[in-house]
């Protein structure tokens, strides 16, 4: 494909599309349509029976979202993409398609608190277990492996502690038992991190945060082998029908224009605002994998092409004493998800992973006492300003 040579830079705004199939349209147009008219019944007939290309009912398949599929591949270095209606969707999906009653997963100590849920849902009701590791080494990896194990499943940064996952280790482990690796790309894009080029087998986004990137989708995304996007395609989303809208699909397909530019400026801003966290008075600790003194630092120079937009820290003093910090910031937002224009800050215990119980959550590193800060695009000094004011209050 000829996007393969190019840079990442030129691929999120190119790949996949080309104007002279839809009348020389500049962006990819959007097809607004639940369903597809054939010209003849006996065309319908070859339409389901896979005799013939072409689109049927939107559930199945759609230009846009066709398009944004290709695209995000390409990116990505996979061989097809496929999209979703939430990021959970994509992360229920393919774990659903690759367990059944009995399996096993291996998961990473730490995960987002949805999917943290769906792991013990899927415990509950189905019978497929898991276990968390922090795969600190091949050993430590290796000694929770099964052979019901059916999926090694990563979030690398994890959310909200920022730790990571050595990803060339976890491969090596995965080959020697033939175990797929799926890995939540979602806190770095795949503009700082490219995990099918690590060798893992299969890429998740929650394209909400910063494909989108600005706050107004909320959408999943796979890349994988093109056999199991198709058997994905047909069956855990068909068939369970978490499907992404065309305009979704669409306004990604614009976001990702703009990627390489945010994400450096998202870096960028994270950088300095870590920097100067660290040296405030009323911080305990930081979570931010671009700090030198972070033990996980040479993980993240050998994965990661820059640190990322996330912070996490603890303040001196309770869950009370963290909450009062965010009451006071005036230009930052109090919310939940991550990776938009606008500076957000979120308290993970009583908000993100409230699903954890507590235990879990101290196990995981997840204390009472602890922010998670989705450095936005605006000025650095402006987003500093407005940081240290707040804490200065506590400091008083
Ligand atoms: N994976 C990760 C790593 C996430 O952070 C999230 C959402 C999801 C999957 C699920 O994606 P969604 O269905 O929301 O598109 N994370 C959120 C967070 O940290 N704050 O709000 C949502």
């Amino acid at each position: 494909m000829e996007n393969e040579t190019k840079k990442i830079d030129t691929v999120v705004i190119h790949g996949g599309y080309d104007s002279k199939e839809h009348k020389g349209s500049l962006t990819p147009p959007l097809y607004q349509t639940s369903t597809f008219t054939f010209e003849t019944a006996e065309q319908g007939e070859r339409r389901f029976a896979g005799n013939e290309e072409g689109f049927i009912y939107s559930r199945l398949g759609n230009p846009t979202v066709k398009a944004l599929e290709t695209r995000i591949a390409l990116i990505e270095g996979g061989e097809a993409g496929l999209a979703f209606g939430s990021g959970m969707a994509a992360v229920s999906a393919v774990l659903l398609s690759l367990t059944k009653t009995g399996d096993h997963i291996l998961c990473s100590k730490g995960l987002y608190g949805c999917t943290f849920g769906l792991l013990q849902l899927i415990k509950e009701k189905y019978n497929i277990t898991h276990h968390y590791s922090g795969m600190e080494t091949e050993a430590a990896t290796e000694e929770l492996i099964r052979p019901e194990t059916k999926a090694i499943y990563v979030e690398t940064p994890i959310n909200p502690t920022m730790s990571l996952i050595d990803l060339e280790m976890v491969v090596n482990v995965a080959k020697k038992y033939n175990i797929p690796v799926i890995v939540d790309n979602t806190f770095c894009s795949p503009y700082l991190q490219q995990p099918i080029k690590l060798g893992c087998d299969i890429v998740i986004h929650s394209a909400t945060k910063y494909i989108g990137g600005h706050g107004d989708v909320i959408a999943g995304l796979v890349v994988g082998k093109q056999h199991f996007i198709n058997e994905l395609a047909m069956t855990t989303r068909k068939d369970v029908g978490g499907i992404i809208s065309p305009i979704d699909a669409w306004l990604l397909l614009r976001g990702l224009k703009t990627l390489p530019v945010r994400m450096d400026r998202h870096c960028y801003n994270a950088k300095r605002i870590a920097e100067l966290l660290e040296q405030h008075e009323s911080i305990d600790g930081i979570f931010y994998p671009g700090d030198s003194k972070n033990p996980q630092y040479h993980i993240m120079k050998k994965q990661m092409s820059q640190a990322g937009g996330l912070i996490s820290f603890t303040i001196k003093g309770t869950k009370e004493n963290a909450q009062s910090v965010i009451n006071e910031l005036k230009l930052i937002k109090i919310a939940v998800s991550l990776g938009d224009a606008e500076t957000l800050i979120q308290h993970p215990a009583t908000m993100t992973h409230a699903v954890v119980p507590e235990d879990q959550r101290q196990q995981m590193g997840i204390t009472d006492n602890m922010l998670r800060l989705s450095v936005g695009l605006e000025a650095w000094e402006d987003i500093w300003m407005d940081l240290k004011q707040a804490l200065d209050i506590l400091a008083k």
